[in-house]
């Protein structure tokens, strides 16, 4: 059985793609951003509570994935963005052609910060570049404060680590700090803000972090065009 090569084609052709998103996100000035957690950790309470607090001017946009169902695009687009959904029928992560077939008909001129959900799972979305600038990993209090170590590649990929649903820190055995400092031994320095998405505890310091990353996208266009 010869499966190695059929992985690395399949995976440089996702990268060649994913180069060519990245560039036409690069060339609109569209902060892309990868939203990468287990199922269930918060990905779309997150957004949910990020477009509930834009002005109806930001110019956002959402693609949301899953492997079954439009539950997600559904919740999402209530707010008055435009959103879409990708189911994948199966598949566990999302890829850069999947991304690149579900834009044709927005126009990018229209979008300045495009956020895309991820298929809920910790490992085999953090293989498939989808050309963002960023990826966010969540992690919620129920996990474990472990899962940085058993799932390093994804914590040494992200810029940002969101610790969702502190406010389960008096029901459940999890340490903050722990689960901080372990992330930090994949990825030193890394960046990490404690929210929660239910009470909407700590979601001020996600939003200047969104506030910033788009800032400095912008100030680095600015100075590529210069
Ligand atoms: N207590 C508590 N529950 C939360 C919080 N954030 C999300 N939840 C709940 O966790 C469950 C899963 O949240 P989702 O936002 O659907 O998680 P997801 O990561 O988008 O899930 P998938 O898309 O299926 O991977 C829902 O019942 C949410 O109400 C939080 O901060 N605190
Ligand atoms: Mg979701």
């Amino acid at each position: 059985m010869n499966r190695v090569p059929l992985e690395k084609k399949v995976l440089s052709e996702n990268d060649r793609v994913a180069a060519s998103l990245r560039e036409s996100f690069r060339a609109h000035g569209i902060l892309c951003l990868n939203l990468i957690s287990s199922p269930g950790s918060g990905k779309t309470s997150l957004l949910e509570r990020t477009l509930e607090s834009l002005p109806a001017t930001k110019r956002v946009a959402v693609l949301t994935g899953d492997i079954q169902t439009e539950n997600d695009a559904a919740r999402l687009k209530r707010f008055g963005f435009p959103v879409k959904q990708i189911t994948t029928g199966g598949t566990c992560h999302l890829d850069a052609r999947m991304i690149e077939h579900n834009l044709v008909d927005w126009r990018l001129e229209d979008i300045d910060l495009l956020f895309i959900e991820n298929v809920g799972n910790l490992v085999c979305p953090a293989s498939y570049y989808l050309g963002e600038a960023a990826k966010v990993v969540l992690l919620s209090v129920t996990e474990g404060e472990d899962k940085p170590l058993k799932y390093p590649s994804i914590f040494f990929k992200s810029e940002l680590l969101v610790l969702n649903k502190v406010d389960l820190l008096p029901y459940v055995p999890f340490e903050l700090q722990t689960a901080e400092e372990n992330a930090r031994r994949i990825h030193p320095g890394m960046e990490i803000v404690r929210v929660s998405c239910t009470t909407g505890n700590g979601l001020e310091e996600w939003l200047a972090w969104l506030e910033r990353r788009q800032h400095s996208q912008q100030f680095a266009r600015a100075e590529a065009v210069v």
